[in-house]
C-alpha cells in the first residue's frame, strides 16, 4: 500500500476490489499516489474511483497511462492533480472478437473473480450460446456459475434441465426469477466481500433485474423483452461497477449481440474435454472427424453418445479460436 494510506482508506479500497495482487505493484516511495478503479468507461472517459473521490478523466488528459484503461482496471493516481500516472497490470481480462469488418480483440472488463453466466428459460435459451459463454469464461480463468433467470415463466422446467444435460462438465447452476430477493437468495454464497463478479448474458435475460434484486432498490433500467422471439432490447449501454450491500462488486454488462472468441483454443480444449477426449482415439492423429476411417468422434454421434449440435458448435469454436483467425 502507499505510504500515505490510513486504514479507512484501505477497507475503502478493499470494498472496491483491491488485493495484495495490486498493492505488490506499488512502488515504494509514492506516498502521493493514491490508487483508484475504473468503475466504468465510455467512448472519450473513464470514471476511476478512488477510496473519496470519484471523478470522470476525459482519456486525452490522461497522457501519462501507457495504454487505454478498461472498466475494472486500478490505476495510481496522483493525490493533489487526481491524475492518473500507472495503470496497475491487469489479473485477468474479458476478451471478445469484434464483429464485423474490425477483428481486433476488444478487452470489456479487468479483474474479476468471477462470471455469472445468465441464461433466461424462454425461447432464448440456446446450448452452443452457453457453450460459448462458457469458453470465454474459461479464457479469463475464474469461476464461473450458470444463471437461468425466468423460472416463474418457464412452464416445462425439465425440458430445460435436458437439454443442459447434454453439456458435460456443466458449472452449478442455479435457477431463479431474477426479480424476487427470496429466490436470489442462494446466490449470496457466491456474492462476497471485495470480490467482482461479471454478469454475462444476451441482451433481456435479466441481468440488470437481478443486480436491482441484489442491490435492493431500482438503479439500473430495465425493459420489456420482445413478443415475438424473446429477444431484450440492448437496455444496458455501459458496462458499470455496482458495489451490493453484501459487499461484492457485481458487473453490468451490456448483452453483445456477438462474443466473439479471441486465441482461446485451450478453453475451448476445456470446454469441450469430452470431445478433445474422444478425438485423441483417433486413428489419425490430425483426423478432422469427417470421412476418415476409425474416426471415435463420429463413431460417438453415430452411436448418439455425443450430440451433434455439440459437435458443430466445438468445430466452429475451434476454428474461430484460432490465433490470427479472420472469422467471427
Ligand atoms: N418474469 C420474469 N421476468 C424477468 C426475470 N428477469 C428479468 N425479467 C424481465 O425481463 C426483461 C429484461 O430484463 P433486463 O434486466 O432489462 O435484461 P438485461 O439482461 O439487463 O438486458 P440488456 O441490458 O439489454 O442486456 C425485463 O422486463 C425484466 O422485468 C425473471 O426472472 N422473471
Ligand atoms: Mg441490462
Ligand atoms: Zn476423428
Amino acid at each position: 500500500m502507499t505510504d500515505g494510506t490510513s486504514g479507512t482508506e484501505e477497507s475503502a479500497l478493499v470494498s472496491l476490489g483491491w488485493s495484495t495482487f495490486f498493492t505488490n505493484q506499488v512502488p515504494a516511495n509514492s506516498g502521493n499516489l493514491e490508487p483508484a478503479r475504473v468503475i466504468a468507461m465510455s467512448r472519450q472517459s473513464f470514471e476511476p474511483q478512488s477510496a473519496t473521490l470519484k471523478q470522470t478523466v476525459r482519456i486525452r488528459d490522461a497522457p501519462r497511462l501507457d495504454e487505454r484503461p478498461t472498466t475494472g482496471d486500478w490505476l495510481l493516481c496522483d493525490r493533489t492533480t487526481h491524475e492518473p500516472t500507472q495503470l496497475l497490470k491487469r489479473k485477468n481480462v474479458l476478451q471478445r472478437r469484434r464483429s464485423g469488418q474490425d477483428h481486433r480483440a476488444q478487452t470489456m472488463l479487468a479483474n474479476f473473480e468471477k462470471i455469472f453466466l445468465v441464461v433466461s428459460l424462454n425461447q432464448n435459451f440456446n446450448e452452443s450460446r452457453i457453450e460459448r459463454g462458457l469458453v470465454l469464461a474459461a479464457q479469463s480463468g475464474v469461476e464461473t456459475i450458470i444463471v437461468l433467470t425466468k423460472i416463474d415463466q418457464c412452464a416445462d422446467l425439465d425440458a430445460f434441465r435436458s437439454r443442459l444435460q447434454h453439456i458435460p462438465s456443466l458449472p452449478s447452476v442455479h435457477e431463479v426469477d431474477a426479480r424476487d430477493a427470496t429466490s436470489c437468495a442462494h446466490l449470496a454464497s457466491h456474492l462476497r466481500h471485495g470480490q467482482t463478479v461479471a454478469l454475462l448474458g444476451s441482451s433481456g435475460v435479466g441481468k440488470s433485474t437481478l443486480i436491482n434484486t441484489l442491490i435492493g432498490e431500482a438503479r439500473q433500467a430495465t425493459q420489456t423483452i420482445r413478443d415475438q422471439d424473446a429477444k431484450g432490447r440492448h437496455t444496458t449501454v455501459r458496462r458499470t461497477l455496482i458495489q451490493l450491500p453484501s459487499g461484492a462488486i457485481v458487473v453490468d454488462n451490456p448483452g453483445v449481440r456477438e462474443l466473439g472468441i479471441v486465441d482461446g483454443e485451450d478453453a475451448v480444449a476445456m470446454v469441450f474435454e469430452d470431445i478433445s477426449n474422444l478425438a485423441g482415439q483417433c486413428r489419425f492423429a490430425n483426423c478432422q472427424h469427417d470421412k476418415e476411417p476409425a474416426c471415435v468422434v463420429r463413431a460417438a454421434i453415430e452411436e448418439g453418445n455425443l450430440e451433434p449440435r455439440r459437435f458443430g458448435n466445438y468445430v466452429k469454436l475451434r476454428l474461430e479460436s484460432k490465433p490470427s483467425s479472420t472469422h467471427s
